[in-house]
């Protein structure tokens, strides 16, 4: 090719590719905005690199850059990407496309990582990929404006080598369109940028507020009473008490995790009462806090499912803030809303009736989680989530049930939501293939506010046999049960059924989830083979 053409259009060409680069970066970034914040490819990838550092490193760094660690390597991660987005443009080729072979597979470590962090669902993975597809469809469009291919091969009429003017005029590079190409590239890496930041400064302030945040203090007496071993059956793979907050079961309906900080948080009592209240963060941790252990469980849990899990809550009763409000009579919900808008109505009598209804911050000694409500949420034992539980909750109106409707009543859900009865095995796994001979098997089973007294066990069309009970924590928590089952060869189905303290045993009928929780005996199949 000709030669004086080579320095500027490896200049372009560089520019090219650094363009496509920070395409990426800015388009990954503003659809996180959208997605959540943790999902911005730039910010998976670092937070990646620093939870894979090894202890040593990062102390070292620690040491050596003091706080200045995390813009150090920020630094060094957008030091790369200029680095790779110069190579990007210097190798691509109308044909020989190695540039977005690499922005590809920078793409495949942004999804990596987005999706490795604690909190990254499915969709966490959109923001890269949407930003690798956008970087390499301007690479494209730039790197052929600047080296056309030859189309078409010059055709030979008949004697004459004519040259398809087209053909000429492709091969030329074509500055003009390089030029508003680029001009283009730079004005949307402007604008999503622009909104990316905008869209997650707020985010990244909480995120980083709530790092820093200390749960308050929790006084001896209002210590959630210690978990006695007892209270899961000594057996190996079953489910633990308490469920950790990474595998703790999430339903809402945000598209988008509000990020809101306590900084910002305020909630406001008002409706049916003596005196209107609006609390801020201080006005709510200067309380006295209590830590209780309470079992969450969604009405959308099919039988046999897992929305379901107890967690240890640090909070404050509902009970006492709604008494400075001084509900008045004739009040009997509670309207509650978050800051996404979602309501629930909660009997005022759930609240009030002595039960630890709690408006928590903390759950298993942590600050909630942004997707369990940070900074605060509702806890109210014995209800499912959709009547009680309202996470980001920033407001509340004392009213009535003949007034008000809340967000999934207004779907056809019921009014009220105690929870049913329930039980569930968990071990051994679905379908598992068994040798004959005593088997552990074992699951869970909750009533909240009424405690489980019996689980019974039956295989095939047996007796039903009493599988032993662990210990009780509350009745506000689930209770795992054991049963050893002497298996012989061939396919054998066990169901399970529950009793609860009021002497009511568990309906078999199957009933779906809708309106108010599903109903059914679980069961699992397994085949028994002789070795
Ligand atoms: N703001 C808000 N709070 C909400 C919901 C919601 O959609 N939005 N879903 C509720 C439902 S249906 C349940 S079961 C619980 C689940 O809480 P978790 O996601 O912390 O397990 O939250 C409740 N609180
Ligand atoms: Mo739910």
């Amino acid at each position: 090719m000709d030669s004086t053409e080579h320095r500027p259009r490896a200049a372009a060409r560089a520019a090219s590719g650094l363009l496509a680069t920070g395409l990426a970066v800015a388009v990954g970034h503003a659809v996180a905005g959208f997605v959540a914040p943790g999902s911005s490819p730039f910010l998976a990838v670092a937070d990646s690199v620093v939870d894979r550092a090894p202890a040593a490193v990062r102390e070292a760094t620690i040491d050596a850059l003091g706080t200045a660690d995390k813009p150090a390597l920020m630094i060094g991660l957008a030091a790369i990407l200029v680095g790779t987005g110069v190579v990007v443009g210097l190798v691509e080729r109308p044909r020989r496309p190695a540039g977005s072979v690499v922005l590809a597979a920078f793409g495949l470590i942004g999804v990596l990582a987005a999706l490795s962090r604690p909190t990254a669902g499915p969709a966490w993975a959109v923001p890269t990929i949407l930003g690798a597809i956008t970087a390499i469809a301007a690479l494209r469009a730039m790197i052929t404006a600047l080296l056309p291919a030859p189309s078409a091969p010059v055709r030979p009429y008949g004697a004459v080598v004519a040259i398809d003017p087209r053909d000429r005029d492709q091969r030329a590079p074509d500055r003009r369109r390089f030029l508003v190409l680029a001009g283009s590239a730079v004005a949307a890496i402007a604008a999503a940028g622009t909104v990316g930041v905008a869209l997650t400064r707020r985010a990244a302030d909480a995120v980083a507020e709530r790092t820093g945040l200390r749960l308050p203090r929790v006084a001896a007496r209002e210590a959630a009473a210690p978990v006695p071993a007892g209270v899961v059956p000594d057996a190996p793979g079953v489910t633990p008490f308490l469920t950790d907050n990474a595998d703790f079961y999430r339903i809402d309906t945000a598209l988008r995790v509000p990020a809101l900080s306590t900084a910002d948080w305020r909630l406001r009592i008002h409706g049916m009462v003596e005196r209107e209240i609006e609390l801020d963060w201080q006005a709510l941790v200067d309380r006295e806090a209590r830590e209780r252990i309470v079992t969450l469980t969604c009405v959308s849990n099919e039988v046999g499912g897992d929305l379901v899990g107890t967690a240890t809550w640090t909070g404050f009763p509902i009970a006492e803030l709604l008494a400075e409000a001084g509900p008045l009579p004739g009040a009997d919900m509670l309207l509650s809303t978050s800051v996404d808008g979602w309501t629930a109505g909660t009997p005022l009598d759930a609240l009030t009736d002595g039960r630890d209804a709690l408006l928590a911050v903390g759950m298993n000694g942590e600050p909630l989680p942004f997707e369990h409500g940070y900074p605060v949420r509702q806890v109210v034992p014995g209800l499912y989530g959709y009547v009680s539980a309202t996470k980001w909750v920033v407001d509340w109106e004392v009213t009535r049930f003949d007034r008000a409707s809340a967000y999934w009543t207004d779907r056809g859900w019921a009014e009220r939501g105690p929870i049913r009865t329930a039980s569930r095995i968990d071990r051994p796994a679905p379908l598992a293939e068994l040798p004959p001979g005593p088997t552990v098997v074992a699951g869970t089973a909750w009533a909240q506010r009424r405690g489980i007294d019996r689980v019974e066990v039956r295989v095939d069309d047996g007796p039903w046999r009493d599988a032993r009970l662990a210990d009780e924590y509350s009745v506000d928590t689930w209770r795992m049960w054991s049963w050893v089952w002497d298996a012989e060869p061939g396919l054998h189905t066990l169901h399970v059924r529950a009793t609860d303290s009021t002497g009511r045993v568990q309906p078999e009928e199957r009933r779906p989830p809708v309106p108010s929780g599903s109903t059914g005996w679980h069961n699992r199949t397994f085949r028994v083979v002789a070795a």
